[in-house]
C-alpha cells in the first residue's frame, strides 16, 4: 500500500466517527501523491505525514455560564493546536451547535496549509464550542465569552497562540474575550486579531476574508482569459464573508443576485442591496427573509437551494458541505463556469471532483479564503510595532498577498503536471513550507 493510503488508513481508525477530517486529510493527501511519491522513503522513515495529521495538542474545557433565568448551562469548550512549524497557533473561534472536536480538527488542519500559503508566519489552529449564540442576549454572550476565556487564556498568548473569528464570533464577541484575557492576565497584547479599531484592530480585517475571495477570484479568471465585470454572481451565507465578497464583487462590476442563511435564501434579479442586508444582519441581528419585506420584487425560499439559481459564478460563503454532487451538476447546467470558496471545505469531494473533470475554474477555500487570516497576521505585525496602517496600506498589502497565492497555487500545479488543478497545487504549495520547516526542526 501506498504511503499516503496507509496514513490516510490510520487516521480513519484512529479518529473514529471524525467524518469531516477524514474527509479534509483524505483531499490533502491525495493531491499530495504527487509530491510524496517521489520522496516516500524519507518521508516515511521520519514520520512525517504521521506528525502532520497528528494536532501537536488538544484543550477541551467545561464552559459553564448562567443564562438570563438564573439557570446554570455547560457548553464544551475546545482549541486544537495543531502545528506550529511556521508560527504560533493562528485561526478562528467556532461559536455554532454543530462544533465538535471532529470539526475544528478539520478547521485547524485546513488552516496548516492555508496559513503557510499566505507567506506569513503563523502556525495552524482552531477553537470554539457548541455555544448558540442565536437569540442569547448581550449578557448572555458575554457571560459565555468570560467563562470561555477564562479557561483559554491559559493556553494562548501573542507569541503562543492568536484565536479570531469565524461562525459565530465578530466583533462583539472578540471585545467580550479579549476584555476577559486582559482582566485575567494584565497584558495588553495581541492576543486575538480582529479586535476593534479603538483597542488594537486592523482596518479592513472585517473586509479581508470577503475581499480576499474576490481579489483571487479576478486573478483567476483573468489568467484564464475572463472577467467579472458583468458577470452574475450567487453567494451562499449572509454572514461576515458573503456581506463582504458581495460588496467587492459589486464594486468590480459584477452582480450578486442570490445570499442566504440557515433557514433559507433570497433571490433579487436586480442585484442585492447590500445597505439592507447590512442593516438586516449587522445590525438587527435578523433573518434574511426580512429581505423581501423591504423589497417587494426579490424572492424568498425556505430551505437550501440557492445552487438552483442560474449564475456565471459561485460563492460558497456559509458552511462545510453546503454544495454537493448534484448542486455542482445544476450550477454547470445552468452555465456557471467559475466557483471559488469564501468558506472552509463548502464543497463535498464529489462537488469537487465533478468541478475538475468539467471544466469549471475552481479555487478551494484553503487558497480563496486566506485573505481574512492574512490580514490576521498584518494586524499581528501592527501590534507588535504598535502603529496602525491605513485602510489603504493594508488593502493594498491584502491584495497582493491574494495575487502571490493565486501564482503559487497556479504553478505548484503547474510544475506537478496538473496545470488548472488549484486543489492541487493550493495542497503542494502549502505543504511543501511546513515540511521544511518540520525538516529543519527536527523529529517534534
Ligand atoms: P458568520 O457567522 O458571519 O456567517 C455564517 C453564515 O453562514 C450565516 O449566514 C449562517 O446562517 C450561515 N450558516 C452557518 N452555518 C450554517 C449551516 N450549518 N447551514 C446553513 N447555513 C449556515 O460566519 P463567517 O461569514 O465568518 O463564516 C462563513 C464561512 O467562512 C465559514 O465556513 C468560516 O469557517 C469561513 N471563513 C471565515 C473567515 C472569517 O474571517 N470570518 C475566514 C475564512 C473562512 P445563520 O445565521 O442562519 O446561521
Ligand atoms: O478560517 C479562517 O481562516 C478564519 N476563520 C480566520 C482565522 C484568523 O485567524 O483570522
Amino acid at each position: 500500500m501506498s504511503y499516503v493510503d496507509e496514513v490516510y488508513d490510520r487516521v480513519v481508525k484512529q479518529n473514529p466517527g471524525e467524518t469531516e477530517f477524514h474527509q479534509a486529510v483524505k483531499e490533502v493527501l491525495d493531491s499530495l501523491k504527487l509530491v510524496i511519491d517521489a520522496n516516500e522513503e524519507s518521508y516515511r522513515k521520519m514520520g512525517l505525514l504521521e506528525r502532520l495529521v497528528e494536532p501537536e495538542r488538544i484543550i477541551s474545557f467545561r464552559v459553564p455560564w448562567v443564562d438570563d433565568n438564573g439557570q446554570v448551562q455547560v457548553n464544551k469548550g475546545f482549541r486544537v493546536q495543531f502545528n506550529s512549524a511556521i508560527g504560533p497557533y493562528k485561526g478562528g473561534l467556532r461559536l455554532h451547535p454543530s462544533v465538535n472536536q471532529g470539526i475544528l480538527k478539520f478547521l485547524g488542519f485546513e488552516q496548516v496549509f492555508k496559513n503557510s500559503l499566505t507567506g506569513l508566519p503563523i502556525g495552524g489552529g482552531k477553537g470554539g464550542s457548541n455555544f448558540d449564540p442565536k437569540g442569547k442576549s448581550d449578557r448572555e454572550v458575554m457571560a459565555f465569552c468570560q467563562s470561555f476565556m477564562t479557561e483559554l487564556s491559559k493556553y494562548i498568548g501573542a507569541d503562543q497562540d492568536v484565536p479570531a473569528g469565524d461562525i459565530g464570533v465578530g466583533a462583539r464577541e472578540i471585545g467580550f474575550l479579549y476584555g476577559q484575557y486582559k482582566r485575567l492576565t494584565g497584558l495588553y497584547e495581541g492576543v486575538l486579531t480582529g479586535k476593534g479599531l479603538t483597542y488594537g484592530g486592523s482596518l479592513v480585517r472585517t473586509q479581508a476574508t470577503g475581499y480576499g475571495l474576490v481579489y483571487i477570484l479576478d486573478e483567476m479568471l483573468k489568467d484564464n482569459g475572463k472577467e467579472l465585470a458583468g458577470k452574475t454572481v450567487v453567494v451562499s451565507g449572509s454572514g461576515n464573508v458573503a456581506i463582504y465578497a458581495t460588496e467587492k464583487v459589486h464594486q468590480l462590476g459584477g452582480k450578486v443576485v442570490a445570499l442566504s442563511d440557515s433557514c433559507g435564501y433570497i433571490y433579487d434579479k436586480d442585484g442585492i442591496n447590500l445597505d439592507l442586508v447590512k442593516e438586516i444582519k449587522e445590525v438587527r441581528r435578523g433573518r434574511i427573509k426580512e429581505y423581501v419585506e423591504e423589497v417587494p420584487t426579490a424572492v424568498y425560499t425556505e430551505g437550501t437551494g440557492i445552487w438552483s439559481i442560474p449564475c456565471d459564478v459561485a460563492l460558497p460563503c456559509a458552511t462545510q458541505n453546503e454544495l454537493n454532487l448534484e448542486d455542482a451538476k445544476t450550477l454547470k447546467a445552468n452555465g456557471c463556469f467559475a466557483v471559488a470558496e469564501g468558506a472552509n471545505m463548502p464543497s463535498t469531494r464529489e462537488a469537487t471532483d465533478f468541478y475538475l473533470e468539467n471544466g469549471i475554474l475552481f479555487m478551494p477555500g484553503k487558497a480563496a479564503n486566506a485573505g481574512g487570516v492574512a490580514t490576521s497576521a498584518l494586524e499581528m505585525s501592527q501590534n507588535s510595532q504598535r502603529l496602525s496602517w491605513t485602510f489603504d496600506e493594508v488593502d493594498e498589502r491584502l491584495h497582493k498577498i491574494m495575487v502571490q497565492i493565486y501564482a503559487k497555487t497556479a504553478s505548484a500545479a503547474e510544475r506537478y503536471g496538473v496545470k488548472g488543478n488549484y486543489v492541487a497545487g493550493a495542497n503542494i504549495a502549502g505543504f511543501e513550507k511546513v515540511v521544511e520547516a518540520m525538516t529543519a526542526q527536527g523529529i517534534v
